[in-house]
């Protein structure tokens, strides 16, 4: 298996070399089993092979610091992400943004507004700070403005903050896998998560993720004005991904 992630790390670098893309692809699941949620790229490996990664440099365009594919189904958004950051290290998850991080920031119907609207979410994995021992995962949901979370958060301890949510985030499942290079992600995100009844061919989203290692700092996507995390916030500046067969 560490050859195998250790070749595909090559092979983003050169694609994320070639480009910093705003616009992307989600290929229809494929695999007979569905996507087996264990971190693992196994289902992954044909969308791989086609080269059609998003990547996230650092902000001089110069380290790659992941890399995203993204499978969908009727029900749900699926993204593999793989994450070079070789030392991991636990902070307060509902500070995920001073962690360890990656997000993913999605606009269901692609609407390019200046704020959240119901088909808005803001979703966040961060590999070490749960359990016990603070060795765990942890996920999360942030609410901005008028998304599906208003209603169901609770108040996060900064005032100026919206609700939150962490622990468990309906719609949401993660799995992680830690290996020499970083981490790799798989998440499901259901559409009803984003307040959509499903997905079909040609259906458009807005997206962003970013990664923050706090060796190096954050880096996007789309990185949108300047590369701020809270212009990134602003789905008008996000980027577009297209669901095909
Ligand atoms: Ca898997």
């Amino acid at each position: 298996m560490k050859k195998i992630l250790t070749l595909t790390f090559i092979l983003v670098f050169l694609v994320a070399g070639v480009s910093f893309a705003q616009s992307g692809v989600a290929v229809k699941v494929t695999a007979e089993e569905g996507i087996i949620l264990d971190g693992f790229s196994d289902e992954w490996e044909t969308v791989m092979k086609s080269g059609k990664a998003m990547a996230a440099v650092e902000p001089l365009d110069v380290l790659l610091v992941s890399a995203l594919w993204m499978q969908w189904d009727e029900g749900n958004l699926y993204f593999f992400v793989r994450v070079v950051d070789s030392a991991l290290t636990a902070g307060n998850p509902l500070y995920f943004w001073e962690c360890d991080t990656v997000e993913l920031w999605i606009d269901g119907l692609n609407a390019k507004t200046e704020a959240f609207n119901i088909n808005c979410g803001q979703f966040w994995v961060t590999p070490v700070g749960g359990g016990e021992d603070l060795s765990e995962p942890t996920i999360g949901r942030w609410g901005r403005g008028a998304d599906a979370l208003v209603v169901a958060g609770v108040q996060h301890p900064d005032l100026w903050n919206g609700p939150v949510l962490t622990g468990a985030v309906p719609g949401m499942e993660v799995a992680i896998n830690v290996d020499d290079i970083g981490y790799t992600l798989e998440i499901k995100i259901a559409a009803s998560a984003i307040g959509l009844e499903g997905l079909k061919v040609g259906d458009v989203i807005g997206f962003n993720y970013m990664t923050t290692n706090l060796e190096v700092g954050t880096a996007g996507w789309a990185a949108g004005k300047g590369g701020e995390p809270d212009a990134c916030a602003v789905p008008v500046v996000w980027g577009e991904v297209t669901l095909i067969e």
